[in-house]
């Protein structure tokens, strides 16, 4: 256990759908620390370094377009093991498998439109927030 920060982001279905402040107050309530936050929308070049390990998979082209289909809230948010508090507050990459009282198991109901991003491990956050708060 740790101080860290990790890299969140409300997706363009989530802005779409009036629910940044919904996803956001989930993270606030848990106790973690709202330090930056930035309304962007991404281009191919920062969706495919963003997304730099999924460049070669099948669903590649869906998720390119999706995230670079209308703007996202891009934000740095900080607390004790922040990385993995925030992924639980996430739920399952899939939203059919992601448990109720999780934003995707809540919100979601296919797998490209999963709401939310969050950083994996302490050295994807590191990376991402690079990428977005140069
Ligand atoms: P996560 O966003 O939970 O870290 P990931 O990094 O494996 O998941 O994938 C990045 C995004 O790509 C994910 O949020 C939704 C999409 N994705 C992942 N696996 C997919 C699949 N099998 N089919 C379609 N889209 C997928
Ligand atoms: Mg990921």
């Amino acid at each position: 256990m740790s101080q860290q920060s990790t890299f969140i982001m409300v997706k363009p279905d989530g802005v779409r759908r009036g629910l940044i402040g919904e996803i956001i107050s989930r993270f606030e309530r848990k106790g973690l620390t709202l330090d930056k936050i930035r309304v962007l929308t991404i281009d191919e070049d920062l969706a495919r370094r963003h997304y730099a390990e999924h460049v070669e998979k099948p669903f590649f082209p869906e998720l390119l377009a999706f995230i670079t289909s209308g703007p996202v809230v891009a934000m740095q948010w900080s607390g004790e093991n922040a990385v993995a508090v925030a992924r639980k507050i996430m739920g399952a990459t899939n939203p059919q498998e992601a448990e109720p009282g999780t934003i995707r198991g809540d919100y979601g109901l296919v797998v490209t439109e999963n709401l939310v991003h969050g950083s994996d491990s302490p050295e994807s956050a590191a990376r991402e927030l690079a990428l977005f708060f140069p």
